[in-house]
């Protein structure tokens, strides 16, 4: 591991940039006493207690740098588990880094990640939970902030101890069926351990049900337009941006490549995609986008596809095949048909069927009304897109797995549990079935960091910022 745990570390936890103010922290044993060093007021930090503030200034030799305000925090009762100064001081980055600077003449800098893998180490947080105050430093919405938050209070970490600790207590019970099998010992009760097992199955496949939903929370909910050119893709994106990022022209083919902008819609985070729009093309930079937006279309969450009366009257509306799941058609331009105002569903249905556009409508494809000049003209578009990522509503107690890491462990128990119930109706040794359920439970382990590799931290921490 490249973190060494011995020495005092120091880094600026507060963003680059002038701010009210800037956070500078210490954490180590010498940590004091290296905040001491550069101090106006050595002797009284040196025997603040823990929690206590200390005002002064940061000195090189005589001359003062900042006046700040040292936070003292004293092993065991830090972040980190270990003594703490938190220096607050002016947020002038001149001044952070020339502070910075100093203490570095007396501890290293910190590598991104490692105040937070000392509380692991220190076992202030396990690893479920550290990885949580990374996704909530960076979680983009309130959803997505609930869900980080809950796998930092423990949650998730309680839900797979116990499961460790269920599934560890049914190995147990086969293994002792196995070293005192020649002993009076009452028959093990297959039913019983079976039906657990069974349950402890059940758990983690709703876990992994229910990962789906935590990954759109992290990762986002892409959602890409697309439709014939010119039926109006990037109005609809710059709609829903509030802003004018596409470029918006009357002239087809414009959007040669793709633009993305992260939103939020009622919480959840909206990865939006403006694609090329889909027609025959001789234009080589324009077939490439065309190539480009096949592509995302096939990796999208939903694929709006848009129409518009003009291109309605030449052609039908019908999604692929292939993604007709998950898209979702929309007739933009609503105002063109006479629509002053985004009509109700049924108002909407009566008009469409006694429509021009009838026979143009696929069968069972609903069209949703869109219109990018009126007032709430995207409103319906909104509500469907909504809909259709159907994620329960978030409690801070909700055990949603977010993270891909814990996912894949959770889908490894769960596939040599499986394997130990198949063992169980074949009527295999219990040593097979202890073994697998051995499988099970270090897969699990893994999430909260009772079982680790180098590797495995190395690569969590490493995507943390430095500071944190
Ligand atoms: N009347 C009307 N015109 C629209 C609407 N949405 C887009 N347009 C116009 O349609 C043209 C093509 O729009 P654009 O967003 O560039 O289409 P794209 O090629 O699909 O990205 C532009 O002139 C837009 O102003 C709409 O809801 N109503
Ligand atoms: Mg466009």
């Amino acid at each position: 591991m490249r973190f060494n745990l011995t020495d005092t570390i120091t880094a600026i936890a507060t963003p680059a940039g002038t701010s009210a103010l800037s956070v500078i922290r210490v954490s180590g044993t010498d940590a004091i006493s290296v905040v001491s060093r550069v101090f106006s007021q050595p002797e009284k930090l040196l025997k603040a207690e823990g929690y206590k503030a200390v005002h002064g200034y940061i000195q090189d030799g005589r001359q003062v740098i900042d006046e700040v305000v040292c936070l003292v925090f004293r092993t065991p009762h830090s972040y980190t588990g270990e003594d703490m100064v938190e220096i607050s001081g002016h947020g002038n980055p001149d001044l952070s880094s020339r502070i910075l600077q100093l203490l570095l003449s007396s501890c290293r800098m910190a590598e991104p990640g490692e105040f937070t893998f000392r509380a692991f180490m220190n076992h202030k947080l396990d690893l479920a939970q550290a990885e949580a105050v990374s996704d909530l430093i960076h979680a983009q919405t309130a959803k997505a902030e609930t869900a980080a938050l809950s796998q930092l209070k423990g949650n998730l970490s309680k839900e797979i101890s116990a499961l460790v600790a269920s599934l560890a207590d049914c190995r147990i019970r086969f293994e002792l069926s196995i070293d005192f099998a020649d002993q009076d010992l009452p028959e093990l009760d297959l039913c019983e351990v079976r039906k657990e097992l069974e349950d402890i199955s059940a758990r983690l496949g709703e876990m992994l049900q229910c990962g789906r939903q935590g990954r759109i929370l992290r990762d986002g909910f892409s959602v890409c337009l697309s439709g014939a050119p010119n039926v109006g893709k990037s109005s609809v994106f710059n709609r829903f941006l509030a802003e004018n990022r596409a470029i918006v022209t009357p002239v087809p083919g414009t959007t040669r490549d793709y633009l993305e902008e992260w939103l939020s819609l009622d919480g959840y985070p909206i990865r939006l995609i403006d694609t090329a729009g889909l027609r025959d093309t001789q234009d080589e930079v324009e077939k490439l986008g065309i190539d480009r937006t096949r592509e995302i279309i096939g990796k999208a969450d939903l694929v709006i596809l848009l129409t518009d009366p003009g291109t309605l009257d030449n052609t039908c509306c019908k999604p692929d095949a292939e993604y007709a799941e998950k898209t979702l058609c929309v007739l933009n331009k609503a105002d063109l048909l006479g629509f002053d105002k985004l009509p109700e569903t049924a108002e909407w249905n009566s008009y469409l069927i006694s429509s021009r556009f009838a026979s143009k409508i696929a069968p069972n494809v609903q069209l949703i009304p869109c219109s990018t000049v009126l007032e709430d003209g995207i409103g319906l578009l909104r509500q469907q897109i909504v809909s259709r990522i159907a994620l329960p509503d978030l409690q801070p107690s909700t055990i949603l797995v977010t993270n891909t890491r814990h996912l894949a462990a959770i889908e490894r128990s769960l596939s040599s549990l499986d394997k130990a119930l198949e063992a169980i109706t074949v009527s295999a040794g219990y040593e097979f079935i202890a073994f697998d359920l051995i499988e099970a439970i270090s897969a699990l382990s893994e999430i909260t960091g009772a079982i680790t590799t180098d590797d495995m931290l190395e690569h969590i921490f490493s995507s943390f910022c430095i500071g944190k």
